[in-house]
């Protein structure tokens, strides 16, 4: 009999069809009201989940004796419990590094549309509002030759730095677990404590994974060291950062400006006070959102359960 697969999630039909060649697929293109009583019955079942997103947690676990291997598509994987996975022997797999491309193309682009204040500006022209030669009140701030420091300096936090360095010719300082001395060679990045990163950059980028050692890692005290004219993006998970503390640090002026592509709650609450801020660049978490990169996303999270459910070790096996 063939191992049991349950996909949470819309994926090219190629990724199914790549599955069932050596096991029983069952899609849910999306988890609503609607369709998790049939996911929850399907569980029992199941020795495969593929999809992102879910939280893996023990009343999840416990609705799935039979589970032997979890696959997110995608390379953070902070919806996950590892110790109940690894107290029950389950396997779990993300997808690194076919998304850092795609990822720091996104970066790039809201710190310039913070810098640069581009949809701020688009919507002025939209709005007929562009009524005679743009004043004072409309510049935005350079990128290029600025410091950019870069928190993470992982696959994506990498391939922001080469952009960083080769396109903007910008100074790269970065903080992380331990020095990335291809960074350091190829990028000119300069390893330091986060304090000096906080107080010497102009962009300060947020890359780390979210783990209870960076939950709410930058708050009011991190806010207080950056300059006045900073630039806070985040591109990691909005529970790195104390959400309160940002909206006070923007209001009150303690750094210039944020560029944000994740939330505490996502989707984020309408009425939330970040969304009524010029000063505020929004994105809905999109950070690995092309066709090619989430076909990849999901190829490589098929390659893994497949490996896995085959006796094989996944290629991207995470280790507890
Ligand atoms: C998306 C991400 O969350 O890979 C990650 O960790 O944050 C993003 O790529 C994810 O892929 C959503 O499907």
């Amino acid at each position: 009999m063939k191992p049991k697969v349950i996909v949470y999630k819309k994926v090219d039909s190629k990724v199914l069809e790549f599955i069932e060649q050596t096991c029983e697929v069952i899609n849910f293109e999306t988890l609503d009201a609607k369709t998790y009583p049939k996911f929850y019955d399907e569980l029992e079942t199941a020795h495969g989940l593929l999809g992102s997103g879910l939280k893996i947690n023990k009343e999840l676990l416990d609705l799935a004796p039979n589970l032997k291997i979890v696959c997110n598509t995608s390379v953070g994987y902070d919806n996950m419990n590892l110790e109940e996975l690894a107290a029950r022997g389950i396997m779990a797999t993300n997808t690194p590094d076919v998304l850092n491309d795609t990822v720091a193309d996104t970066m790039f682009g809201i710190i310039l549309a913070t810098a640069r204040r581009i949809p701020e500006m688009d919507q002025l022209v939209k709005n007929g509002q562009w009524k005679s030669m743009i004043s004072e009140d409309f510049y935005g701030v350079d990128v290029h030759h600025k410091t950019l420091g870069i928190i993470g300096m992982g696959g994506v936090g990498s391939a922001i730095a080469k952009r960083a360095h080769y396109g903007f010719d910008m100074k790269i300082l970065y903080h992380n677990r331990s020095r990335n001395e291809e960074a350091e060679n190829n990028y000119d990045a300069t390893f330091c404590s986060l304090d000096e990163l906080l107080q010497q950059s102009d962009y300060v980028c947020l890359m780390t994974p979210l783990t209870p050692a960076t939950e709410k890692m930058i708050g009011k005290r991190e806010f207080g060291l950056m300059k006045k004219s900073a630039i806070f993006i985040n591109g990691s998970r909005g529970k790195t950062v104390d959400e309160e503390a940002l909206v006070e640090a923007l209001k009150t002026g303690e750094i210039l400006a944020a560029g944000l592509d994740v939330f505490v709650q996502e989707p984020v609450q309408p009425d939330h006070p970040l969304l009524t801020m010029k000063n505020v660049v929004t994105m809905p978490h999109i950070g690995s959102a092309t066709y090619e990169t989430r076909y990849k996303m999901a190829m490589l999270a098929a390659t893994n359960v497949v490996a896995g459910l085959n006796g094989e070790t996944p290629p991207n096996l995470i280790k507890f």
